[in-house]
């Protein structure tokens, strides 16, 4: 497909989910809404889940790291592209967000065995320069198995409520700005949300989420795509940010739509790449203030 047909605000009927087979059943929505998350969830197939992990370490290889601490990798890579337009996640994310999606953002969050890499109590949407308010979720995709042992995500049920405030913090954690929930949290209310390769959890923008180091002799690959309904607001006085429409159409036009790469490493998909991270990090600083501001005018 050219990158202009992706760039449309709607996305092509073969992509569409009619007769899908992952769509969450109503109770399952419920219990999303209740605890704020969801797992474990069937995402790629075991096949599929292989072959994506061997690209990645294969890039790895290669490449060494992800630039930009591996953000929006899909972006440059047509095979995570495809990851992230799956349509075993997308019915899942569709049953929460509604048909008309935007991937916002995504992620690699890799942990080698005893690199000592761990992430902090937080809320994802506090720095996003994003609605807090809004229906925006992680679609968290276990590329291999995630385990207590290797650092597996965990969660505080029913934490995703209201917004919180951070601060910036601890060595080694693997987030963009090291921040952290500055509020006590009852890790006896911990659930760790194990995964088999292939398999993901789904959890809330606002839900207490975090892992420990990886004590295992084994890697763990995650792939954490953000969704979000097309309705969402930028806040306001930002610079314009940009997403992919993964399904259905784009009524609302707040963010650039994002074009796929005409193949691996394009380098005009790498150039569009740096630029949309680096506007990110500008927003990102700029969310920082807001939320400081949204915090203190609170308090
Ligand atoms: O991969 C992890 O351990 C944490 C992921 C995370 O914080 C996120 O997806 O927002």
């Amino acid at each position: 497909m050219s990158a202009t047909s992706r760039t449309a605000n709607t996305v092509p009927a073969d992509n569409l989910s009619a007769q899908s087979a992952n769509h969450l059943s109503p109770s399952q929505v419920a219990r999303y809404h209740m605890q704020g998350y969801l797992a474990p969830l069937p995402a790629l197939d075991p096949e599929l889940a292989r072959t994506t992990l061997f690209k990645v370490e294969t890039h790895e290889k290669q490449h060494g790291d992800f630039p930009s601490k591996g953000l929006k990798a899909h972006l440059y890579l047509p095979w995570m592209e495809e990851v992230v337009r799956h349509p075993g996640i997308l019915d899942a994310v569709e049953s929460i967000v509604g048909p008309d999606i935007l991937c916002w953002s995504s992620r690699f969050f890799i942990k080698d065995p005893g690199d000592g890499g761990f992430v902090s109590w937080h809320q994802d949407v506090t720095y996003w320069g994003l609605d807090v308010s809004e229906n925006i979720l992680t679609a968290w995709i276990a590329l291999t198995p995630a385990t207590r042992e290797n650092g597996v995500m965990k969660v505080i049920p029913g934490s995703h409520t209201k917004v919180v405030a951070h601060r910036e913090g601890a060595a080694s954690n693997m987030l963009l700005r090291g921040q952290e929930v500055a509020v006590e949290v009852e890790e006896t209310q911990a659930v760790f949300m194990g995964l088999g390769a292939g398999e993901m959890s789904l959890h809330h923008g606002l839900m207490f989420h975090g892992s420990e180091d990886n004590r295992s002799a084994q890697r763990r690959v995650g792939f954490a795509v953000r969704y979000m309904p097309t309705r969402v607001k930028p806040l306001e006085g930002l610079p314009r940010d940009s997403a992919m429409l993964v399904r259905g159409v784009d009524h609302y036009g707040h963010f650039d739509l994002e074009p796929s790469a005409a193949g691996d490493l394009d380098p005009a998909a790498l150039e569009f790449h740096r630029k949309a991270t680096a506007r990110y990090a500008d927003i990102n600083r700029q969310a920082v203030k807001k939320h400081l501001e949204m915090m203190s005018s609170q308090s």
